[in-house]
């Protein structure tokens, strides 16, 4: 055992001692009369010690081994709580849970006091948490680099059907597991403008002079790696005010600025922009990007500095990825330290940043692309947009060169264009990697979305479907699952996924069967349990659980979900002896805030609900559940106990998706277009092993390019779809209320005055979608033959582990050194 020989063997009653030690110490308590607050904050204490150890460790190797290490800029990332996590990777979570038990504490109500950190949206932002979960258990050295937001993704509370936010205090106890740095705190200024001034040497410099100032102060977080002693840092970046400005001295015309610095440093790490998918142009968003990456940046610097004396190989030691072009001002941010700090050439500093910073893209929705007015981003960062000035005025020259005469190609390409900076023309153009996050949608960059980009600079692109860290999703998520697994396979697949296939030869063998569908049911139960708890609901866990959860956004078709749901329930109303399978439909979803049809389709899952879950005449064979608060904490439970993974999203849409990947580990049958990642998933397990229904992405490509389809023939020509849209109009579902629903149904069949009708092509993949629906049914109805696609899916998930992503990202784009730490010797003790 490797694993014993570099992590100190868990001592049980050093821990427990520890425990007590630490509610003592910290709230003058005995563990009798400690709050379950107090305990978690204890325990996670009394963890954090043992991780420092290796922490400290790890670094001091680092700073001996000197890799190239990673830096993962990013403005989101959705940890999820932290405490079973790490105990998961120090492989201490059974002993814990032994030595918390002789305490009389159970281990669930500990991890359960967490707040659950929301620092990010969606898939992009747990990604980057995979992505630091993988790099650190595979050694190699990384920093992840975001926004210490005061307050995350917002709280969702549902009100009489209706989505409110609530926001998001997970500070409000203090976080055990952060470390703040001040002696690492950096100046970012903001705003003013740009002298010239001819030093000695006759070489022009520039200062950014009569600027506002904030100072970041960097918290770092231990990122766990599993079983090898290593652990990187997460460092997020808290705002506040620069001291050099004292109130007393407004008589010297500073008070003023000293209030707006003070007021520019509260506000700028407030909160989290709630859109996934979604540009909204907000100038602190832009505060916020250029905050933490100037911060970042010029640490990345300074720390390569310590250690070596030629800027000019910087990039030899340091790689940038930046997750999508939110952090994309890195890249001028670079190119100003490198000239105006180190006095290197243009050329000079272009070569090293050309070298460093490398750009993946997560979407292509034309709302998401980040496009800023000059006006906006020169005022803010006046140096900034002097630099990204002369990219754009190289690149077009170099495309005039290539394409002379060619006035769209520069229209089309350039970075600066009709009065906007376009961040993913920068990102392209300065970086040496583009990629996509899975085949199909790299295509799809490459043949249109970005297809200049790729004739031009082929070379560069490349892909990387995503992947999901199955210690999390797994191991810590569904504990029954995982033990059957390692029962059966060894423990390997726990760093090596694609040993997990070992499983297909117990595919056919009844008793794995008959094991394999008892843990879903008893997931099934936990689950069902806590819908119970917190939504007032019961559902029959032997009924077939279908789920969605996902952000909520029109691309991704809740809408189709809600409205088959309604045709069902209607099916069952025409004939109460239909035969038809008991079957809860899950959701959970958050919409952003200010996003209208989103928030609409939550009301209308909710009315759904209401009306079948008290329809005593269908039986209760349908029930249809919001999960109030959809969140890491609560996913692990979801994807455990799901029959079904909705995967229903408009194909070219969905980049990639990783919840489907989530749903797969766990034993679920994808129910999906051939979108994103699930043509990977249907390629792994096979057609046979999933539900695929609807329009390619060619379809949907050609029809949009040439006009949209008329959904008016569908509601024309199909009774069952006209029913179905009609009811939204007529009260069906919100008797007080007959036009509630109508914005939905002119979605679908009204052309808007900014979008075509129905552009997601719901009522074109309806029937389709029916049709896939029946054959879920026909499949589950033989069990031995769905437990036998289920071990299927679990075993055939290998591919999609973030472990495999991680290293072809190594392999192919940051080509970093991996890190074994040296075994340590354990002292004999004397007797
Ligand atoms: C998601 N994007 C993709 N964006 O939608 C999903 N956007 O297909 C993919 O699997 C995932 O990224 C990981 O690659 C997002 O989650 C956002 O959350 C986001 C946030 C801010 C602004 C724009």
């Amino acid at each position: 055992m490797l694993k014993k020989t570099v992590l100190q063997k868990f001592d049980k009653e050093l821990f427990k001692n520890s425990v007590i030690y630490n509610v003592k110490t910290l709230y003058r308590k005995t563990l009798e009369e400690a709050t379950q607050q107090q305990i978690f904050q204890a325990v996670a204490y009394a963890i954090k010690d043992v991780i420092v150890d290796n922490w400290m460790n790890t670094q001091k190797e680092y700073a001996k081994q000197d890799p190239k290490t990673v830096y993962y800029l990013s403005m989101e990332f959705l940890m999820g709580r932290a405490l079973g996590n790490n105990l998961i990777n120090l492989q201490a979570y059974n002993d814990v849970a032994e030595a918390l038990e002789d305490l009389g504490i159970d281990i669930n109500l500990v991890e359960d006091q967490e707040p659950d950190p929301a620092l990010g949206n969606g898939g992009l932002g747990r990604l980057a948490a995979c992505f630091l979960d993988s790099l650190t258990t595979m050694g190699y050295s990384a920093y992840g680099c975001g926004i210490r937001y005061r307050y995350g993704m917002f709280k969702q509370e549902i009100r009489d059907g209706y989505q409110i936010e609530v926001p998001d205090n997970w500070l409000a106890d203090g976080n055990p597991f952060e470390l703040r740095r001040p002696e690492y705190a950096k100046e970012v200024k903001f705003g003013g403008y740009v002298n010239v001034y001819v030093d000695e040497n006759g070489r022009n410099n520039f200062k950014q002079e009569g600027y506002q100032s904030v100072k970041a102060i960097p918290y770092d977080m231990p990122i766990v790696g599993y079983g090898n002693g290593i652990v990187n840092t997460l460092r997020i970046w808290d705002a506040e005010p620069v001291e050099c400005f004292q109130l007393e001295s407004f008589d010297k015309g500073d008070y003023q600025k000293a209030v707006e610095q003070e007021n520019l440093a509260r506000n700028i790490v407030e909160v989290l922009y709630p859109n996934d998918n979604h540009y909204a142009g907000k100038e602190l968003r832009l505060k916020q990007q250029y905050f933490f990456i100037s911060a970042s940046v010029q640490e990345a610097v300074e720390k390569y500095m310590r250690k070596h004396d030629d800027i000019r190989k910087f990039h030899e030691k340091v790689t940038f990825q930046l997750n999508d072009t939110h952090p994309t001002v890195a890249i001028a941010e670079l190119m100003r330290i490198l000239m105006d700090d180190y006095y290197l050439t243009w050329d000079e500093a272009w070569a090293v940043t050309t070298k460093t910073c490398a750009y993946t893209n997560h979407t292509i929705m034309a709302e998401a692309l980040e496009k800023w007015p000059i006006e906006l981003f020169s005022r803010l960062l006046p140096r900034i947009y002097q630099i990204v000035e002369e990219i754009n005025r190289r690149f077009i020259a170099q495309v005039s060169q290539q394409y002379p005469g060619d006035q769209n190609k520069i229209a089309k390409m350039a970075i600066i264009y009709d009065g906007q900076v376009k961040m993913a023309h920068l990102a392209i153009v300065s970086g040496y990697s583009v990629n996509g996050v899975a085949r199909l949608h790299t295509e799809i960059l490459e043949k249109q979305e970005l297809r200049d980009f790729y004739e031009m600079m082929p070379e560069k692109f490349n892909n990387k479907t995503n992947g999901i860290t199955q210690r999390r999703f797994l191991l810590h998520g569904n504990p029954l699952l995982a033990q059957w697994v390692t029962d059966h396979v060894g423990n390997d697949w726990i760093t090596d996924l694609s040993k997990i296939s070992g499983l297909k030869i117990y595919a056919e063998d009844e008793k794995a069967q008959q094991e394999f569908m008892n843990i879903k049911y008893q997931n099934k139960v936990r689950l069902a349990r806590y819908i119970l708890e917190h939504n007032g609901v019961e559902v029959d866990p032997r009924s077939i659980f279908d789920v969605q959860v996902k952000r909520l956004h029109e691309y991704k078709r809740q809408l189709l979900n809600i409205l088959h749901i309604m045709y069902l329930y209607n099916e069952l109303k025409n004939n109460l002896q239909l035969e038809f399978y008991p079957r809860t439909f899950i959701f959970g979803a958050k919409a952003a805030a200010g996003y209208r049809n989103a928030k609409l389709t939550i009301k209308l899952i909710n009315a759904v609900a209401d009306v079948v879950n008290n329809d005593p005449s269908i039986g209760g064979k349908i029930k249809v559940v919001f999960i109030e608060d959809y969140k890491v904490s609560n996913a692990e439970w979801i994807f455990a106990a799901a029959d079904v993974s909705e995967q229903i999203s408009t194909a070219s849409k969905e980049a990639s998706g990783t919840g489907n990947m989530k749903f797969m580990l766990n034993g679920a049958l994808t129910l999906g277009t051939m979108d994103g990642a699930n043509v990977e998933i249907v390629e792994e397990v096979g057609m046979e092993n999933t539900f695929i229904f609807g329009l390619s992405s060619d379809e949907v490509i050609r029809f949009e390019n040439y006009g949209g389809y008329n959904p008016m023939d569908i509601f024309n020509n199909d009774p069952d779809i006209r029913r179905v849209l009609m009811q939204l109009i007529n009260g069906t579902f919100a008797p007080y209320d007959t036009e509630l629903f109508r914005p939905l149904y002119n979605s679908l069949l009204n052309t808007q005055s900014t979008s075509k009708a129905d552009m997601y092509f719901i009522l074109k993949d309806f029937k389709p979608y029916a049709e896939a629906q029946r054959r879920v049914e026909a499949a589950y109805r033989d069990e031995a033959n769905w437990a036998k696609s289920a071990i299927l899916n679990v075993a055939c998930s290998g591919k999609f582990s973030s472990d495999r992503t991680i290293q072809e990202y190594v392999d192919d784009i940051w080509h970093l050194d991996k890190v074994v730490l040296p075994k340590r010797v354990e002292k004999p003790k004397a007797k």
